[in-house]
């Protein structure tokens, strides 16, 4: 259980162990079914067990798993999803990778068809914007990637950046009641800190995407921050107290990508912007230091332009368009 993709036979055990929660499942009957050794069965259990999956039980009586495992294992996943779900539809698990993202952009149309989506416990090398790094602690946090194949030109990247960022905002407030925020152009807040990022890659020739991957990470159940990061970032626990299936925040976030992929394809750019636009404290009127292309001024935000830059009223009366960049709120 170290780099490689999650046997899915381990997938397979927990997922017969969670249908049959109610009853003790012998171990022999587990092998036979999944197609493994009984010392293969307990050694599982075993490594399951260090994950922190409680299963009651010993090789001779059988298995019964306690409660429903907070694993982001494929049929865990797709268990939550409406049943003709697009994103979602394949999922690739990994205990532990260096980036879902690059694992995501090796993929092909045949191997990462639209709507496939890479999943970690921990990412070794998780990647934030311009070489930065994403810290990503195994199991408190969701490591996510979505590949999206649309029909669309490669300008309207920007705009799946916004409609992912809308997305997690959805899936934030909804599963955990929290009220989030997002910082123009990626980052989901809760009481001003960040608690989630998106690094949206893409291959594309000049008149035709081929692949979108959107990276979402989201700092769930961490308990504290490192010391470098506690200032800016904070988990959707230690914002609320309390601890989250990061099984449901993720379903909630799949469902929520696609609802508004769907209304992206039918309603167009438009209706993104109209999104964001209600979700964000940023989209107007909001003081801000902004970073973009070495320069760096203050101004107040103006609203979207119909592509999903931002609009700068600098203070020396000048008018801008970010379309890349940082802003900072100015208090
Ligand atoms: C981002 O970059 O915010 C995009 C992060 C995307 C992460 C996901 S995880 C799944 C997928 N696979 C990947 O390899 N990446 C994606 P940026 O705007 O550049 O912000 C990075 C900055 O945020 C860092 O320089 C830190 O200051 C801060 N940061 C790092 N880790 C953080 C964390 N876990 N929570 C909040 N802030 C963090």
């Amino acid at each position: 259980m170290t780099t490689g993709t999650t046997d899915h036979k381990i997938d397979r055990l927990v997922h017969l162990l969670v249908r049959n929660a109610t009853v003790v499942v012998p171990g022999p009957k587990i092998a036979e079914e999944i197609g493994v050794s009984r010392s293969t069965v307990w050694e599982w259990i075993e490594k399951l067990r260090a994950l922190g999956v409680a299963i009651k039980g010993h090789p001779r009586r059988g298995y019964q798993i306690e409660k429903l495992p907070d694993i982001l294992l494929p049929s865990l996943v797709r268990a939550e999803l409406p049943p003709h779900a697009e994103i979602g539809h394949r999922i690739i698990h990994y205990f532990r990778t260096d980036s879902t993202n690059s694992v995501a952009l090796q993929l092909d149309a045949q191997n990462g068809p639209h709507g496939t989506v890479v999943i970690a416990e921990e990412q070794t090398a998780g990647r934030g914007r311009l070489g930065r790094n994403w810290y990503s602690e195994r199991s408190s946090g969701i490591y996510v990637s979505i590949i999206l194949r649309p029909p669309l030109s490669p300008a309207a990247a920007p705009i799946l950046t916004l409609l992912a960022g809308v997305a997690v905002h959805r899936a934030v407030s909804t599963a955990t009641g929290l009220k989030a925020d997002i910082r123009w152009p990626n980052d989901v807040l809760v009481n001003g800190k960040k608690v989630c990022g998106i690094l949206t890659e893409m291959k594309a020739e000049v008149d035709r995407l081929h692949m979108v991957v959107l990276g979402i990470g989201i700092n769930v159940n961490h308990s504290s921050m490192p010391e470098d990061l506690c200032e800016i970032a904070t988990s959707l626990a230690i914002e609320s107290g309390r601890h989250f299936a990061r099984l449901h925040v993720l379903a909630e976030l799949l469902r929520s990508v696609e609802r508004y992929y769907h209304m992206l394809l039918k309603e167009g750019h438009a209706a993104v912007v109209r999104e964001w636009t209600a979700a964000s404290s940023y989209a107007e009127g909001k003081q801000v230091q902004v970073k973009a292309g070495g320069n760096e001024y203050s101004g107040v935000t103006a609203g979207l332009d119909p592509s999903g830059a931002l609009k700068i009223r600098r203070d020396d009366g000048r008018q801008e368009l970010l379309v890349a960049g940082e802003i900072t709120e100015l208090r």
